[in-house]
């Protein structure tokens, strides 16, 4: 039982040694005090990162669903399970309790086997955040069909693209969905898609906008008749401890997305217990992450890591801006949300709008605050200390990724003592690793590196879809016998760890290493900037110079002179160094952005190097419209 919830840094350091020398046994504690097993396991784990090949927990016999819904009815079946807050707030909140949840699971994977899903197959989810979008995915789980989640923004040519990468047989989605104040036409999108998906042979619709779309005869078939028909029982699948749970697409640096493979036992362990310790969940706290179900964040921490230990997680169908931009905190104040986990850039766009539309707000529910998916900067990180959690709750920055499954590094709140822009220490069972470039690990704290994990953990993905002479060239074979995250961290003086970024974000000007993250949080302290993005260009000289794409905050006309440029440059200088400095600083109203938020830096780059002959794949952007506007202004 003790190591299941950590309350105080002592006890994180135990866990963490335990964690280490006896990694088995740790696990096996965990897996065997907290979840239901049909059957153990007959070994906790075997591998080998050459190949690479690992198994956690072979030869259990386990349904996630059984241990994220069935085992809560006995104690907590009227407990709210989901709480869906809509795009309208007009609209009512809806809360589904465990038992209700069950029910509508159970009817989902009936209709699923009705049509012809079996275990092993493929089905992709291309749904809107409303309930139904974790109902699916759950009742793939229960009857053991692997989902393919697709966040519902991406293009028609991506989703084909996805949904061929690993062969659908099944699509679900919706008529449309409800973004702040437009609609958008998903089933079209759809449509569009399946015109290049020769193996998708059945789509389930979910009515929600009530909007007059195209049903084609023979393949698309509302859902919520065929729910109502169908039994309320459905016993879970058998499924082994490896056996896939999903596939969850992430964008490579170049190419195909990668489908990251994620497997049953393991992931379900390690979300489960991450979720405890990370958010410090207590029966009857109210839980919130804003991310999108379609990314990891979602899949980890919406769905299977709260739901695991019987939780009340909010799932928010809209956008932060619309009514207007309280609306996370009137969320958090109508639904008295405990914990609240974000991203740093939606931090920023929120802090960008002021004090006003926070301070109308009870915020005193609030007990920790999350940050996940790209460095948070200083001036963010600040800004949502004091602002919403009025220094009283502690900012858990958590480093993961796709590919890991589950946070990786983190504070374990009211344990690890904080500090801005870190993500301190890594959780118990990861072991990190900074490398040089020359593959040595670098072993002494105050030091930089590539970031590596050089033992297995439970949650991490086991290969690429049908690709996994991929999954080994990308991850396995930087550095020999570890797992090479694509990230480069610095460990300080007490082994607390910075990330600074994708390493291929590092610039080398006049043969210094820069991280742009550093430069963007010195950069981003002038009060008249909102967001900035730094990218190197070829330079005569230095090799590469610097470029910053900077955003100001709402300045009148005419304010946007050369002293801006020299004050942002002199602000480097005093935090980084003068080596630092900005060649060219363009303003510009907006930066081009991934749809889970992340700068696209190579396009940025491509920019600012005058090499916009193939600016490559643009169809994952939100804001595509911004980059003719920077190619126009560039310096
Ligand atoms: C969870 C998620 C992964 C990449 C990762 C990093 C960056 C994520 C942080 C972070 C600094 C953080 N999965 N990243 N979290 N960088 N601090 N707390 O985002 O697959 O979409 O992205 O995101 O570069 O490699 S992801």
């Amino acid at each position: 039982m003790s190591n299941y919830h950590i309350k105080h840094l002592e006890e994180y350091y135990q866990v963490y040694r335990k964690s280490v020398r006896e990694p088995e046994n740790f696990w096996e504690e965990v897996a065997e005090e907290h979840f239901l097993w049909y059957k153990k396991w007959d070994n906790v784990l075997s591998w080998d990162f050459k190949k690479p090949e690992v198994k956690w927990f072979e030869g259990a016999k386990l349904n996630i669903t059984v241990n994220c819904i069935d085992r809560h009815l006995t104690t907590n079946a009227d407990k709210t399970a989901i709480l869906f807050e809509p795009n309208n707030p007009e609209e009512a909140a809806e809360h589904i309790t465990y038992k209700q949840l069950h029910k509508r699971v159970c009817q989902f994977a009936n209709v699923l086997k009705d049509k012809g899903v079996a275990k092993g197959d493929r089905v992709c989810i291309y749904l809107p955040m409303i309930p139904e979008l974790a109902i699916a995915t759950l009742a793939c789980a229960r009857i053991g069909a692997v989902h393919s989640v697709v966040f519902a923004g991406f293009s028609a040519t991506a989703l084909a693209t996805r949904i061929n990468d690993s062969d659908c047989k099944m699509v679900i989605t919706s008529d449309g969905s409800y973004r702040g104040a437009k609609t958008i036409d998903l089933k079209g999108i759809v449509d569009e898609a399946l015109n290049e998906c020769p193996c998708v042979d059945s789509v389930l619709v979910v009515k929600r906008i009530n909007s007059d779309i195209n049903m084609k005869a023979g393949r698309d078939e509302w859902v919520q008749p065929l729910l109502e028909n169908a039994s309320k029982d459905c016993n879970p699948e058998v499924m082994d401890a490896e056996d896939p749970l999903f596939i969850l697409y992430t964008s490579g640096s170049t190419g195909m997305p990668k489908g990251m493979v994620h497997t049953t036992a393991g992931y379900m362990v390690y979300t489960a217990y991450t979720f405890k310790n990370v958010f410090q969940y207590k029966e009857g706290d109210v839980y919130w992450c804003t991310a999108d179900i379609g990314w990891i964040t979602g899949h980890s921490y919406i769905v299977y890591g709260p739901l695991a230990n019987g939780a009340t997680t909010v799932m928010f169908e809209g956008v932060p801006s619309y009514p207007d931009f309280g609306r996370f905190w009137d969320i958090v104040e109508k639904h008295k949300v405990n914990q609240f986990y974000t991203a740093p850039t939606a931090i920023r766009a929120l802090a960008k709008e002021g004090l006003e539309v926070v301070e109308k707000y009870n915020l005193s529910s609030l007990k920790v605050l999350g940050s996940v998916g790209e460095p948070i900067n200083e001036e963010a990180w600040h800004w949502y200390n004091d602002n919403i959690g009025k220094k009283q709750s502690p900012i858990v920055d958590t480093w993961w990724q796709t590919e890991t499954g589950g946070i990786m590094i983190t504070p374990i709140p009211f344990a690890t003592p904080t500090k801005p822009t870190y993500a301190t220490l890594p959780f118990p069972g990861i072991q990190p690793a900074l490398m040089d470039e020359e593959g040595q690990e670098l072993t002494k704290n105050q030091v930089t590196g590539r970031l590596c994990i050089k033992f297995p953990w439970p949650s991490m993905a086991r290969t690429i879809w049908g690709n996994h002479q991929r999954y080994k060239d990308t991850y396995f074979s930087a550095f020999e016998n570890k797992y090479f995250t694509g990230d480069g961290a610095l460990r300080d003086e007490v082994g607390y760890y910075r990330i600074t970024g994708r390493v291929d974000d590092v610039i080398i000007v006049s043969g210094h290493n820069l991280g742009t993250a550093p430069i963007e949080d010195a950069v981003n302290e002038h009060p008249a900037v909102a967001e900035s993005a730094i990218v190197g260009f070829p330079h005569d000289i230095k090799g590469n110079a610097l470029y910053g794409y900077v955003i100001l905050k709402d300045v009148g006309e005419g304010r946007v002179h050369d002293n801006l440029r020299k004050e942002i440059n002199q602000i480097i200088t005093e935090h980084i160094g003068p080596i630092a400095k900005l060649d060219k600083i363009q303003f510009t109203k907006g930066l081009p952005k991934t749809r889970s938020g992340k700068i696209m830096r190579r396009i940025l780059r491509k920019i600012a190097s005058n090499d916009t002959s193939n600016l490559g794949d643009t169809s994952t952007l939100l804001n595509p419209e911004v980059v003719q506007d920077i190619m126009d202004n560039v310096l």
